[in-house]
């Protein structure tokens, strides 16, 4: 098995401070969880940012803050930052697209609509096409992220219009209410049918966090953890930082002996 790559969402786009008091929001904050993250174990930051209110933003400005701090409190080891292109529920495309003329190693590429919560997540064809536009300009790694089977057939329909080209990186992302749930049998046959040149990694919602990821690591394959996707360590009891379930998944990788790749090793694999 490939080492374990685990990438920390540490602030997502729907959660307030209200709703979980260590979601880290501004630049500062976010730099100090990104750290706590990667020092634990964490090697790529899948980043979202906000305004100068704590509101969701797909600003250019907002991202270079956010990027600066972290690179700065995480010199010398700096992650993997993924941009998000998925922004919040609502957002047009061209804002989600926006931020990737600065050039991120790798961002999100959303490949589905779905229901999300109560809400509606739109990515069209049309969407994903001037999604791949903007990848290829900016010679910027995809990670897909497949919150349906269909997505994988989405995928390939891209891949067949000769717009997409191997390797992939897929995120699957499971236990949005509204799509697919996180069942291991669903996790299996998503595996099952991915396209040829793969890797993949799954990131739980709430409480499917915690066994898809156990799941994942002994399956062969990547972890995404974090407040974005879930703000509980166990039932009841609320996650303390970004850090604290990043170090949850080094020990149970350590315990199950798949070895957790360091950054240099993650930016290998993933950024071929
Ligand atoms: N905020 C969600 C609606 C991504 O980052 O690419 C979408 C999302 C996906 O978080
Ligand atoms: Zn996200």
């Amino acid at each position: 098995m490939e080492k374990l790559i685990i990438t920390a969402a540490i602030t997502g786009a729907e959660l307030s401070k209200a709703q979980c008091p260590a979601l880290p929001v501004t630049p500062e904050e976010q730099a100090a969880a990104a750290k706590e993250a990667v020092d634990a174990g964490a090697s790529v930051i899948h980043l979202h940012v906000r305004d100068e209110q704590g509101r969701p933003s797909q600003k250019l400005e907002h991202f270079k803050v956010s990027v600066e701090a972290i690179r700065r409190a995480c010199k010398g080891n700096e992650p993997v930052i993924q941009f998000s292109t998925g922004g919040a529920v609502g957002e047009n495309i061209a804002n989600r697209v926006a931020p990737l003329t600065l050039k991120p190693e790798m961002a999100s590429f959303n490949l589905g609509t779905i229901n999300f919560g109560e809400e509606i997540f739109v990515n069209t064809f049309s969407d994903m096409r001037a999604l791949t536009k903007s990848f290829h300009e900016n010679k910027i790694i995809p990670e897909f992220e497949i919150y349906e089977a269909g997505h994988l057939d989405n995928l390939k329909k891209l891949i067949k219009e000769g717009l997409l080209h191997p390797p992939f990186h897929c995120q699957f992302v499971l236990g949005v209410p509204g799509a697919l749930s996180g069942e291991f049998s669903s996790l299996t046959f998503l595996v099952q049918n991915l396209p040829a040149q793969s890797t993949w990694a799954v990131a739980g919602i709430g409480r499917y966090e915690l066994p898809l990821a156990v799941h994942s690591l002994v399956m062969g394959g990547h972890v995404r953890v974090g407040l974005e996707d879930n703000i509980f360590y166990s039932k009841g009891m609320p996650a303390k930082s970004n850090a604290q379930l990043v170090e949850r998944i080094v020990r149970i990788a350590n315990e199950v002996g798949r070895p957790v790749a360091n950054i240099a090793e993650a930016r290998k694999l993933l950024l071929h």
